[in-house]
């Protein structure tokens, strides 16, 4: 597959369009193709294997997984997917549609705090959840207030067109953002004490990754307050290896959100669900 083709560009030709581009070819388009040291990554996990990561190069949820499968150090084969064209493969997996689905041996599961859950439960590699039961517990807490209370404000903030509405959502993704920051190990720099990455990061981390490369650019989304807590936790994400190995360069991002940044239509479930005011898929 070449690395600057139509499709992976952020641009298509009228042939290739996708529906989110509503006809209009001078609309950026989600990539189909990791960049950087994420499609270093993609060659390196090219070859058949028994547990099969099927994902989007853009998607977050997707990231969680793959971050998961890289800070373990897991043999796995990663099968980019074009998830709005939903292929066979993934329905037989997913009947929702949607990365990431896991394929393990003749088993298949999805979503991402699921699967996250599967691969910890493998016992195998470096686990994410602490030994300690409450710590454990703690961790749970703080990933489902990641999942009920970030996610979909950043959506919501993310689709916004009105100036207030934009204000509005900044203002409660920066409350959230803070609840989830009191809760953490007061040194850090990670979510829990020491020196290591753990469940409720790589749970947070694609927003992390999101917040720059995304909501900054299309929003105007502050970078962390120098000096604080904040602040060195997502210095602290963004350098973890996994997450580097993981991530794509900016344009992708950047190319890959203008529909939601947008508020276009034909963009996808989750555009759809925050527009509705109903609950992410
Ligand atoms: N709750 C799911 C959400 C997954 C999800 O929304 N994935 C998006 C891509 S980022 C998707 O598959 N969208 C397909 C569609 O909209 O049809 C999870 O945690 O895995």
């Amino acid at each position: 597959m070449s690395t600057d083709g139509a499709s992976t560009n952020g641009h298509a030709s009228k042939a290739e369009m996708d529906p989110n581009q509503n006809g209009d070819e001078n609309k950026k388009t989600y990539h189909k193709q990791a960049t950087g040291l994420a499609w270093e990554t993609v060659q390196a996990h090219s070859k058949e294997n028994d547990l099969k990561l099927y994902g989007s190069c853009f998607c977050p949820f997707v990231h969680r997984v793959w971050i998961s499968l890289e800070h373990k150090g897991l043999d796995y084969e990663y099968v980019e997917v074009d998830v709005y064209r939903k292929p066979k493969l993934l329905l037989d997996i997913n009947p929702r549609g949607l990365v990431p689905a896991l394929r393990h041996g003749e088993w298949g599961c999805y979503e991402s705090t699921v699967l996250m859950e599967y691969l910890e439960d493998l016992n195998e590699g470096r686990p994410l959840l602490p030994k300690d039961p409450k710590l454990r517990a703690h961790s749970r807490l703080w990933s489902d207030h990641i999942n009920r209370h970030i996610i979909p404000i950043f959506y919501r903030y993310l689709q916004a067109q009105e100036a207030k509405d934009q204000a509005e959502y900044a203002k409660e993704l920066t409350e959230q953002i803070a609840k989830l920051v009191s809760a953490a190990d007061e040194q850090g720099p990670f979510f829990l004490a020491g020196d290591h990455m753990s469940f409720v990061d790589v749970q947070m981390a694609p927003w992390v990754i999101r917040l720059e490369k995304v909501l900054t650019p299309y929003k105007g989304w502050p970078n962390p307050e120098p000096g604080s807590r904040w602040e060195k936790w997502v210095r602290a994400i963004e350098d973890a290896e996994p997450v580097k190995n993981t991530t794509s360069t900016d344009q992708l991002y950047l190319d890959s959100y203008e529909r939601y940044a947008e508020n276009r239509p034909n963009t996808s479930q989750v555009r759809e669900a925050i527009n509705s005011g109903k609950g992410l898929p």
